[in-house]
């Protein structure tokens, strides 16, 4: 049995959080076999076009920076165009200069550069970026990620890889053993066939698979085999889109062409191959175009569509997450009534120490302890090491606030229990659902 005064408990139940190792369910993160601008000492050559980002100045030009920076130096002062026209090591210099040494790095992700420094055995308070440049410089890329990896307490990196990304799907085209690196699990995200049909149709026409605008046998027979073809050239554990919050699934006979396409080509596939599909809802895309990737927003979704695909589609598994903090409530409860629904992670601007807390909390007293609390959507490689470290903590707090009111209820819980729950939340329980067990 575990320590019986509070102060104890929570710092052994902070230990075994911190001790326990996590799938990182959903990251934008790959290995060095995509291509790295940033070469490091490893024998690869800087690919600038490279898909694997790390190091100080790819973690100062974070998008959520970006929308910040501006925030502080409006574009009326320093025109959208001027920034992007600077190189990635300027921007990174003026970040650095208007958020870090110009005021306070408070916010969320300012704060989180600094963790993940401190964290890999860097000076926190060195104020020239150049002695972290040079740092990052002389690190071997691949061991680079094995050391991120421990650091950060993660055994398992799931990527993102965007079969509409012209420059990922030459890259899968090209190379045959892309995902074999055991570190990175592959998974099949496909936003366009959902949200844009018509885009969508022509791309995969002109890739040789024959599909039409109007949805006929013939075209969801084609939409399947691009699908399956692309499964088994990733070796996906899931497939994902992220939607807009105007996503709207009405039931079997709902003519949206996206929808269409979900219902007769991808749910019924994903059941045969026995992969869940995740659905990320809530993103506004292009608010502001000006800020680039930095520029997308949130809505509220409709979580009643959640439930209309969990109760049409029994055989397949729906992990969800909703980028609207107001309907973290809705979400849970759906989750109570479907057990082919895994709510996971708090997404984008819900990453927040204030907003996991709460929805954490919630969440836990909903449905004890089976969900997946969080992931950490790193682009960055070193992101890993704040993004966990600050969830951590957070995750074994609540728990052990639980655990103490279970103590008052008079069931005092062991060490061997408070690793068991804290490897369900971390690991298993996202593990088991894409087992589909
Ligand atoms: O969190 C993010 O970095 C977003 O830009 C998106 O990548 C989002 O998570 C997504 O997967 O669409
Ligand atoms: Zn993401």
């Amino acid at each position: 049995t575990l320590p019986a005064t509070a102060c104890e408990l929570r710092n052994s139940v902070q230990r075994i959080v911190n001790e326990t190792p996590v799938w990182d369910l959903h990251t934008h993160l790959y290995p060095p076999t995509f291509g790295t601008p940033l070469a490091g000492t490893g024998r690869q050559a800087a690919d600038p076009r490279g898909l694997m980002l790390w190091g100080i100045d790819e973690l100062l030009t974070y998008h959520y920076l970006v929308a910040e920076v501006f925030r502080v130096v409006p574009s009326r002062r320093f025109a959208y165009k001027d920034f992007w026209n600077l190189s990635k090591q300027e921007q990174a210099d003026h970040i650095w200069k208007h958020l870090f040494l110009e005021r306070s790095p408070v916010s969320e992700a300012c704060r989180g550069v600094l963790t993940t420094l401190k964290m890999l055995g860097l000076d926190p308070a060195e104020r020239d970026l150049n002695v972290h440049r040079a740092w990052f410089a002389e690190q071997n890329a691949d061991e680079h990620i094995n050391r991120v990896m421990e650091v950060s307490g993660v055994s398992r990196i799931t990527m993102t890889n965007d079969v509409f990304d012209d420059n990922e799907r030459e890259r899968w085209l090209s190379d045959g053993s892309l995902g074999t690196d055991s570190r990175f699990v592959p998974v099949l995200r496909f936003d366009k066939l959902l949200c844009d049909w018509q885009a969508a149709a022509k791309q995969l026409a002109g890739w040789g698979f024959s599909v039409g605008l109007t949805i006929n046998q013939k075209t969801i027979a084609g939409v399947r085999r691009f699908l399956e073809e692309w499964i088994d050239r990733t070796g996906a554990v899931y497939c994902a889109v992220s939607l807009p919050p105007t996503y709207y699934y009405s039931g079997s006979d709902d003519p949206d062409p996206g929808n269409i396409i979900f219902r007769q080509a991808v749910l019924p596939l994903l059941a045969e191959r026995n992969l869940p599909m995740a659905m990320m809802i809530g993103v506004t895309r292009a608010t502001n175009p000006r800020l680039k990737v930095a520029g997308d927003s949130v809505g509220q979704a409709d979580v009643s569509s959640v439930a209309q695909l969990c109760a049409d589609f029994p055989n397949n598994r729906f992990l969800v997450t909703l980028l609207s903090r107001e309907n973290q409530h809705e979400l849970a409860v759906t989750a109570r009534k479907f057990d082919n629904l895994m709510p996971f992670g708090c997404w984008w601007f819900l990453n927040n120490p204030s907003l996991i807390e709460e929805i954490t909390r919630m969440r836990m007293e909903l449905l004890g302890t089976s969900f997946a609390p969080q992931h950490s959507d790193a682009r960055v490689l070193e992101q890993l090491v704040y993004k966990w470290s600050h969830s951590r903590t957070i995750i074994a707090n609540v728990l052990a606030d639980k655990y103490a009111d279970l103590a008052t209820a008079g069931w005092p819980v062991s060490e061997d229990e408070v690793r068991r729950d804290a490897k369900l939340l971390l690991h298993d329980n996202f593990a088991d659902f894409v087992a589909g067990k």
